[in-house]
């Protein structure tokens, strides 16, 4: 597959996969809008069913919607192949079903996204895979775990909620040395910020259903690697063990939705530097987790491995649970709501949401205290967040002074 390598991110997010002129002209792709794709003969049927003959047959192995889709994500992600799916658990169960077996170890960073923690922890240990948790962020911990079991390396950067990193490259090498495969859940940072494969991961897992389609209107997800590891997945992990096939109309849209990515990411990046510097001036506020802040613990690390610091922040209050919820209740205009990369800033408590999937003592052995609160910085204009982030944290604080 052509990469137009010569072309720049933003112009492949337009154009990569798609010559108007093959589709009467349209500058808009088509939407192919269906289920199954009728053989010229019962022979053709056969050779493709065989794997001797290109062509589509089902939507759930290939369509030509969900092709454009995963070749453009491809490229953003300079790998060379994608498969698109429902939803990002969908992306993440699909690869991880297809390259292990019982008796296989996953080595997986600390923090994870409370339904991948749970698919991993509460799921495939059910069927004799082995899950090591292996605090990343210090490389020398990952030497250490490997073990000839370790069959992939597994982690989120930034991690959700507590927006920990992990350095791709330094773990990659690790991984290698074993064999293992390395897998990067790149859904905060999006391919604008960090190219997980340009770093020596294998293979990207990513909900689509944030920045990527970035409206808030679906649920998608994807994965890109190297052909060969991308054809199993699709035929294994897709087709056979999660049937977790995107809708051509969703991926239209997580098409539309790429077309400013760049754009869009520029703008969360800028406000939510804004936001961040704001939360940490004000006197109700604990600790900001944010990758820009200098006093952020592993902002070299951010500076080697993203072109900007994303749209996401984690914070905690000078207060208890308590003061956390009044906090929220007192918001106007961001909204009190889970999922990120949207439009809308958007406000959640991970403790009792997206990581209630978490035991409360696996909670505090993963780093994800009960005060912690998650804000996904929108697209609104910068003032109007913080203004209404302060008036709610002043609620918590009467008669001191407004942050400047
Ligand atoms: O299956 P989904 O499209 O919802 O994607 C799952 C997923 C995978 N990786 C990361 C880093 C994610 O953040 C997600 C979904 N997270 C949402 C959130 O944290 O708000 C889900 C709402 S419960």
């Amino acid at each position: 597959m052509t990469h137009d390598d010569n072309l720049g991110f933003e112009t492949r997010a337009i154009h990569t996969g798609y010559d108007a002129q093959e589709n009467e002209g349209a500058l808009t792709p088509p939407i192919h809008m269906t289920s199954t794709f009728a053989f010229e003969t019962a022979e053709a049927g056969a050779e493709m069913f065989a794997g001797e003959r290109a062509g589509h047959f089902y939507t759930r192995i290939s369509n030509p919607t969900l092709d454009l889709l995963e070749r453009r994500l491809a490229s953003l992600e300079n790998a060379e192949a994608g498969l698109s799916t429902a939803s990002g658990m969908g992306a993440i169960t699909a690869t991880l079903w297809t390259f292990i077996a019982p008796g296989d170890e996953i080595i997986v960073d600390k923090t994870l996204y409370g339904c991948t923690f749970a698919f991993m922890r509460h799921g495939l240990t059910k069927f004799g895979i082995k899950i090591t948790h292996v605090d990343m962020s210090d490389p020398a911990n990952l030497s250490a775990a490997m073990s000839d079991d370790t069959k992939i390396v597994y982690f989120e950067t930034p991690a959700n909620p507590n927006m920990r990193l992990v350095d791709i490259e330094e773990i990659s090498k690790i991984a290698h040395t074993k064999g293992a495969r390395v897998v990067v859940d790149n859904t905060y940072a999006t391919p604008y910020l960090t190219r997980p494969i340009d770093l020596g991961a294998d293979l990207v897992v990513h909900s689509a259903t944030k920045y990527l389609g970035g409206h808030g209107d679906l649920v998608a997800g994807a994965v890109v690697g190297s052909a060969d590891d991308i054809m199993q997945v699709r035929l294994v992990g897709l087709k056979d063990m999660t049937g977790a096939v995107l809708s051509p109309m969703n991926a239209m849209l997580i098409m539309r939705g790429l077309k400013t990515l760049h754009i869009r990411m520029d703008r969360h990046c800028e406000t939510a530097d804004m936001v961040a510097r704001a939360l940490d001036a004000h006197p109700m506020v604990g600790n900001v987790y944010f990758p820009g802040l200098e006093s952020f613990a592993q902002h070299e690390l951010a500076k080697k491995q993203m072109s900007q610091f994303g749209g996401m922040i984690a914070f905690e209050l000078k207060g208890d649970l308590e003061d956390g919820i009044k906090m929220m209740n007192a918001l106007n205009l961001i909204k009190r709501a889970v999922s990120l990369g949207d439009a809308e800033t958007l406000i959640q408590h991970p403790a009792s949401m997206t990581h209630s999937t978490y035991e409360p003592e696996e909670r505090l052995e993963h780093g994800i205290t009960d005060g912690l609160i998650r804000l996904s910085v929108g697209l609104e204009k910068p003032d109007d967040i913080i203004n209404d982030l302060v008036q709610a944290l002043d609620k918590l604080s009467p008669g001191q002074a407004k942050a400047a």
